[in-house]
């Protein structure tokens, strides 16, 4: 199989990758008594955007000392992930949140503190689950990986003016099949990292999104997250995630310059909309 370019990968993923999000009309929430009370009734690409320029900041620890705050927050939307906070770290992550993205063990572990913690009280927020590669809504729902949906519910509860999305596992796995198609050996089948998830859900709602510090800059460290003490190296380069696969796609299709992989960790993605295929 011929190796693609990077305009051909961009393409594929447009064609290929629906950024779905569950709505109260998908099987089986109908029926269900809670959901077409909480959940959305629009997708979340409907509801939000389109922004012109957008910054998906990832959590490494490579942030750190990158002053790239005042760069970030110049975004007309930018894209945080689970418990990663601003306050204390403006100088190098900013201090805007307008979409943030949580899986559904941060949802679910008490450390977290996810119902009553202020850290997600800000943007809209979007939770996924690792669901089984080939299940439907019904089988999914029934056994999660973590309690999503319990949590969702409580969630929605107690917040009821916050937009909160849940991902269409389909979305992780067709997201999924675009990283094997292009690696030439059989990658774990784990869905993709929220990292990657986060920036193809912003390439739907932007013209342009900037990764921040997704592919490492010359700060690369084992310093795991900016904003905790704790080291391991499989935080940039993955176990359960197929991280350096997606990684490896990302850089193939950067169109930006390797100095600013370098020099900022950015790497500059086109939206779908600004993409002619
Ligand atoms: O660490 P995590 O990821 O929250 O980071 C968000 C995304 O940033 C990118 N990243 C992070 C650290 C680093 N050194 N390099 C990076 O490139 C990755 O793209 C990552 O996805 C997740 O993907 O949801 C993940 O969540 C954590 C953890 O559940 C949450 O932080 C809550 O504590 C997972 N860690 C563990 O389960 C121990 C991580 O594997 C994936």
């Amino acid at each position: 199989r011929p190796k693609l370019s990077g305009r051909e990968l961009l393409c594929q993923l447009k064609e290929k990758v629906e950024v779905t999000t569950l709505t109260s009309d998908h099987q089986p929430f109908p029926a269900l008594a809670w959901a077409p009370l909480l959940l959305p009734s629009q997708q979340l690409t409907s509801d939000l955007g389109p922004y012109k320029s957008c910054a998906v900041v990832s959590s490494a620890g490579s942030l750190r000392n990158s002053g790239l705050g005042k760069e970030i927050d110049t975004h007309d939307a930018v894209l945080r992930f689970n418990a990663a906070p601003t306050s204390g770290f403006e100088n190098d992550v900013g201090s805007k949140t307008t979409v943030r993205l949580i899986n559904s063990q941060v949802m679910a572990s008490d450390d977290h503190r996810f119902l009553s913690s202020s850290l997600y009280s800000s943007g809209v927020l979007v939770a996924w689950d690792p669901a089984p590669f080939s299940s439907n809504l019904s089988q999914w729902y029934n056994h999660t990986d973590y309690p999503i949906f319990n949590q969702y519910q409580r969630y929605r509860r107690l917040h009821p003016q916050q937009p909160f999305y849940i991902l269409h596992p389909r979305f992780e796995w067709q997201l999924w099949q675009r990283i094997q198609d292009n690696m030439a050996e059989p990658i774990q089948k784990n869905p993709p990292s929220s990292g990657l998830l986060g920036t193809i859900l912003m390439m739907s709602l932007c013209e342009v999104v900037h990764v921040y510090e997704f592919l490492p800059s010359r700060r690369k460290t084992p310093l795991c997250h900016y904003y905790q003490r704790f080291y391991d190296a499989a935080c940039t380069f993955g176990a359960y995630h197929p991280l350096l696969y997606e990684k490896n796609l990302v850089k193939r299709m950067n169109q930006g310059s390797n100095r600013d992989i370098y020099n900022h960790g950015r790497v500059t993605l086109p939206g779908f909309s600004a993409m002619n295929c």
